[in-house]
Order: structure tokens, then sequence, then C-alpha cells
């Protein structure tokens, strides 16, 4: 379909229009097919309002749109973009391994480069390769079950670990973004066996345990939550979480996915590190291709079929594809990446915090190494109960004055945002632009 180039909106120091036509028009086929029009729910814009954007290109920093217009992206594909968009040496590597052939259903080079460089960089025994921080999540879960030879699972208010029917119960993100209670086709029997406690409250972890410890297989926690918003665990929690789970018989699992090879080149736990038994990664692994893994002790890995009896497979695992793609991406994250992104997200919140302040609106800035978010709230925000005091309508107005000025961020208040290396002074000119009427907007004076 074609679209009418629209920038000269921006070039002349206008907002883009709040139509938009060719993606309402993609927004409206997709509705007639696919449910809500899109292929994961936060991206359909329900929580903010509008149309959702149809992106057809993405170069550094920058992506466009199909109405031609463009957007300095805060959103990085949910954050496996560490490099940008189109990164010439990550394309090269798909270009290349698709040259030779897209999938073999066979073991090949590239998956046991991929796995080298996981282990040496998470300083775990094994991992085995899949294609979605779910598939990782929900696998790490059955070969705890299958280890211990328990039944329950802890998890906390507001973590999201993909939708896994077990761990979709006071789940972030999605089900965060559309208010959801919970998922009807969970059945109460999945969820009687997930205990839900508070994030970041050591107390009620200890107090769950006292009651049902001998039954509980693993906790799994977020390194640093990111699905609420961003709230990063209080120091010594996640070390506290792996003490309680191993004086019980139970395992540690830690969810990377979001933060892994993305906050350090060993992930959240690079920065604060923790005696996990279990890791899950994604996104940033892939280099925006679908990839995950989950990985440990070798222990406990070694009870994955074919080596041990706990099952789990797939057609396209170690896709060479995807391998090509997240070993690129990795191979170019360097202590450097990970100075630049800290140095940008500082950058990004500080300018937003300025002009926040300056329209009087009350927010908290939480980070988590460079992933971060800002809650529209004069409540310091330690877990889910507090993200949800955050002022919904500051969000969407805050949201769409930035997406009309040319940048894009998460449509929702229960996502992390996201930096690339690519953003160049350009763009975080355009952001700095963009902030003091998207600040005026939150406080209702745009
Ligand atoms: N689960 C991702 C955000 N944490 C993807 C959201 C979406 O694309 O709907």
């Amino acid at each position: 379909m074609g679209a009418a180039v629209t920038t000269s909106y921006r070039a002349e120091g206008l907002p883009y229009p709040q139509d938009a036509p060719v993606s309402q028009a993609l927004f409206d086929r997709a509705s007639a097919i696919v449910p809500g029009g899109v292929n994961s729910p936060v991206r359909a814009f329900r929580a903010v309002g509008g149309t959702p954007r149809f992106m057809s290109s993405g170069k550094g920093p920058w992506l466009t749109d199909a109405d031609g217009r463009r957007y300095v992206d805060l959103v990085c594909s949910w954050g496996p973009l560490i490099h940008g968009h189109a990164h010439p040496e990550i394309v090269a590597a798909v270009q290349a391994a698709a040259a030779l052939g897209t999938s073999f259903g066979t073991p090949t080079a590239g998956e046991v480069d991929l796995a080298e460089e996981i282990v040496r960089r998470a300083g775990i025994d094994e991992v085995r390769l899949v294609n979605s921080g779910t598939e990782a999540t929900m696998t790490a879960i059955r070969l705890a079950r299958g280890f211990t030879g328990r039944a329950k699972i802890v998890k906390f208010a507001g973590c999201y670990h993909g939708h896994v029917d077990a761990l979709l119960a006071a789940a972030g993100s999605g089900v965060a973004t559309l208010g959801l209670p919970d998922s009807p086709g969970v059945t109460g029997a999945t969820t009687a066996e997930t205990i839900v406690l508070p994030y970041n409250d050591v107390a009620a972890v200890e107090a769950a345990f006292a009651t049902d410890g001998t039954e509980i297989a693993a906790i799994i926690t977020e390194a640093a939550a990111g699905n609420m918003g961003v709230v990063p665990p209080r120091d010594g929690f996640n070390q506290r979480l792996a003490e309680i789970a191993h004086a019980n018989g139970a395992l540690l699992i830690v969810d990377e996915v979001m933060t892994g090879f993305r906050v350090s080149a060993g992930g959240w736990s690079g920065l604060d590190p923790v005696d996990a038994d279990l890791f899950t990664f994604g996104k940033v692994m892939g280099g925006g291709l679908p990839a995950a893994a989950f990985g440990g002790r070798r222990e406990i890995m070694s009870r994955l079929a074919p080596a041990g009896p706990v099952y789990q497979a797939g057609t396209l695992s170690g896709n060479p594809l995807a391998c090509a793609a997240g070993l690129a991406s990795l191979r170019l994250a360097d202590d450097a990446t990970y100075k630049r992104l800290d140095e940008l997200s500082a950058t990004v919140g500080a300018l937003a915090s300025v002009e926040l302040n300056k329209a009087g609106v009350p927010h908290r800035l939480s980070y988590a190494g460079n992933m971060f978010s800002i809650f529209f709230t004069e409540t310091e925000v330690v877990d889910y109960d507090t993200a949800k005091t955050q002022d919904a309508a500051a969000f969407k107005g805050f949201f769409h004055e930035m997406l009309a000025r040319g940048v894009y961020l998460p449509p929702s208040a229960f996502e992390s945002w996201f930096v690339s290396t690519a953003l160049d002074d350009q763009a975080l000119e355009q952001i700095a632009a963009a902030l003091p009427h998207a600040a005026r907007a939150a406080g209702g004076t745009a």
C-alpha cells in the first residue's frame, strides 16, 4: 500500500495529524480477520486510544510508519534492538544465513556458537534454545517441577513471564495494560498451584514458605520487574529469594527475558549477582528474530529430554536465521555498548523529568539499568499495587503528544521504555522538542 510522505510536518515543527489514514486502513483490514487487529495485545493502543501505527521500516533510531511518518523509537521491538534498527552487521548475518537455507530441523554450528556465547555471558552450565520467552518460562517451570517432584510455584503480582497458563495470575504487561483480572481459559486448577505474592516483599515470601514450603517447586521472578512499568528489586531481594528457596529445597528461576544482555553483558544478574538455579532469556539474544532460551545448573538441565525425562521440543528451535541475528547482536554488545545505553537512558529520562517538573506534573522516574519508565504518581513505586496508583489519563495525554511530535513510546503505562545505541543527536533533539508539549498534555494543559 502506497504511503503519502508526510515527514514535512515534522520538518516544519508541526505535530503529525491525529488520524493516520494508511495505518487505519490496514487496521480495519486486520480487524476483520485478526482478533483485535493485532498479533499481540499491547500494540493495539487500547490503553491509549487512537490508531495503532503500522510500521513499514526501521533504520538506526528511526521507525517509519505506513503513512510515511518518522518516529524516534523508544520501544525497540520491546527491548531486543539494543543496536537500533537494521544494523548493517546484523542484516548481513541474517542475509548470509538465509542464503544457506532457512531451517534444517537438525543441529547447526550457529546454535553451538550462540549457546556458547549465552553460557559464557550468563555464567551458567547449560542452555536450551527455544523460540519465545513464553516457551522458556513454561519449560523452566516444568523442569523445576520435574526436578523437585513438587507442584507449587511462587510468582509476584505485576511480574509477567509470557502467557504461560500457570503464570497468568496477577500478571503484568498486556494483562495489566488491559486491566484484566486474569485470563478466562486458565483453569482454577492450574492457578491453584500458583502462589501470587507482592513484589519486593521478603516477609510475604517467608510466610508462604512457612505454610507451603514442602510443596513449592520454585520461585519465579523477573530479574528486575519491567512489565508493571519498571520496578527494580530492592537491594538484596533476588539473592534473599535464592536463600529462602534453597533453605526449603525449592529452586529460584530468574526471568531475564527483558533484562538479559540488555542491561549488562550478563544481564541484570551481571549487575546484581544471584544464586539462581535457572534463568530464562529472550529478546536481545535473538537480535530481533524469534529466539529465547533457558539454562542453569547442569544437575537440573540434564533432566531435560533427550538427556533426561522432562520433555521439551521445537521444530524451529535454534533456527539458523535467529541464531545468526542473535550472535551478531551479542558480539556487537561490548562494554562501550552498555555504557552508551546507560548514558542515553539517563539522558532521556532526565529530559522527561525536567519537563514534567516544569509543567508541575507529579511523576516517578524508575530505572533498572538502562530500562526505565515514568509513573504518573506521587507514590513511591515498589510493587504492582503502587504501580497501579499512576494516572492513566496523564499517560495517555503524554503518549499522544509524543507520538504526534515523532516519538514512539510504549502504548501502555505498564511497559518499559527502551533505548538503543543508535540514538543520535538528531533523535535526541526530536525527543527534547516533543517533551515540553507532552509534559503539558500530561498535566492536562496542552
Ligand atoms: N509482551 C510484550 C511487552 N512486554 C509485547 C507487547 C505487545 O506487542 O503487545
